[in-house]
């Protein structure tokens, strides 16, 4: 005799779930291939971020202005914020956080490409403002309903900020472009080197995306890659007309009959390349966090045996609590 199935019902059920457009929450059954891509998606999701402060985070001792140091210090650490929300919601999928960054700093678990590239001047801040976040809103947006709870509540905070980031990066560059031709100049040199790669960020075309079918009918994600970089170009094309800027690429064209802009075809062996870790920056990227890992590994220390101490004190109080009361009973009796 075999032991009666119980995978069939809470199948049904997580299928069910899914079906009706509801949550999935961390104490519910789920297959273990959807737990594990989330903890994928998640966890490179929050590597990016934290990773994605140092391009931009180069420029805060270099800032302008006290006024455009203080936004960028409060962008940059706004970041921070989403990779700690993120890594939050892998961990109520069982993920140890600790594990996943040893598996960023070993260069095993995968970021957004999209940080591996230089920032040589201050235009690169506006520019990834403008391009990046604008890129991350149009990606995340649709992640607000994505079927995991944690997820989906996590992105509706980050794309508030998000969007707080993609219109100061907007408006620095429109200052920039009311500047000095040598600053409009910086902003269209800027914005020829990041256009291709943000495009990239939305991950390889659809036929090569190994991921997005299970991940579409599982509902982690609402869309496909190709579909979301559509949506970046038609967002993105008439705000560079309002700018002033070239977009640097000579297929982009309104069709007329799709109602969407045409576009020309990404390097795509470059995205390849720089996901397999020979990006312009990806050596220097992931030896600065190693750096900031092991710099910081007195505060862990530090907060570990602070919470141990607590832990003892609270254990300590109880059993004081206890002792007196069974001391008051024994009067009592
Ligand atoms: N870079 O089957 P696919 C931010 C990988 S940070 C690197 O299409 P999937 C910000 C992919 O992981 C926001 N790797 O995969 C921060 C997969 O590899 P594995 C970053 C990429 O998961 C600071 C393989 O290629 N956003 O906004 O269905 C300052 C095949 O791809 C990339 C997110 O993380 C890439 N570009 O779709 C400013 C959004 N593309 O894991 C701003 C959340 C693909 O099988 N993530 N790969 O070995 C997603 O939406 C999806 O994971 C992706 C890829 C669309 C990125």
């Amino acid at each position: 005799m075999t032991a009666p199935d119980t995978a069939e019902p809470l199948q049904r059920q997580f299928d069910d779930t899914i079906a009706r457009d509801h949550r999935v929450e961390p104490r519910d059954w789920m297959p273990d291939g959807y737990r594990r891509t989330l903890i994928r998606q998640i966890a490179q999701h929050a590597h990016s971020e934290i990773i994605g402060m140092q391009p931009e985070g180069d420029w805060i001792t270099r800032a302008p202005s006290l006024r455009r140091k203080a936004i960028l210090f409060a962008k940059v650490q706004d970041e921070a914020g989403h990779g700690l929300y993120l890594y939050s919601a892998a961990e109520t999928l069982g993920a140890d956080r600790a594990d996943l960054t040893e598996r960023l700093i070993e260069g095993r678990q995968k970021y957004s490409s999209i940080f591996n590239y230089p920032t040589p001047t201050y235009a690169d801040v506006g520019v990834i403002g403008w391009f990046v976040d604008g890129a991350a809103i149009c990606n995340q947006v649709p992640l607000c309903r994505s079927s995991f709870g944690p997820y989906a509540r996590a992105m509706v905070r980050v794309c508030k900020e998000e969007s707080f980031h993609q219109r100061q990066g907007y408006e620095l560059l429109l200052t920039m472009m009311r500047g000095t031709e040598g600053q409009r100049a910086m902003v269209q040199d800027a914005v020829d080197r990041w256009w291709w790669p943000s495009l990239m960020m939305f991950g390889p075309p659809d036929g090569d995306s190994p991921n997005s079918a299970q991940s579409m009918a599982w509902k982690i994600k609402r869309h496909t890659n190709d579909e979301l970089r559509q949506r970046f170009v038609d967002m993105t094309v008439p705000q560079a007309e309002r700018l002033g800027v070239r977009l640097p690429d000579p297929e982009l064209r309104w069709n007329e009959e799709r109602g969407r802009h045409d576009f020309g075809t990404p390097d795509w062996s470059e995205l390849q390349r720089v996901i397999a870790g020979d990006g312009p920056r990806n050596a220097e990227r992931v030896s600065r966090r190693r750096a900031a890992h092991e710099d910081g590994a007195w505060v862990r220390e530090a907060a570990s045996a602070y919470a141990a101490k607590q832990a003892a004190r609270a254990a300590g109080a109880a059993a004081a609590t206890q002792g007196q009361a069974q001391a008051q009973e024994g009067t009592a009796a």
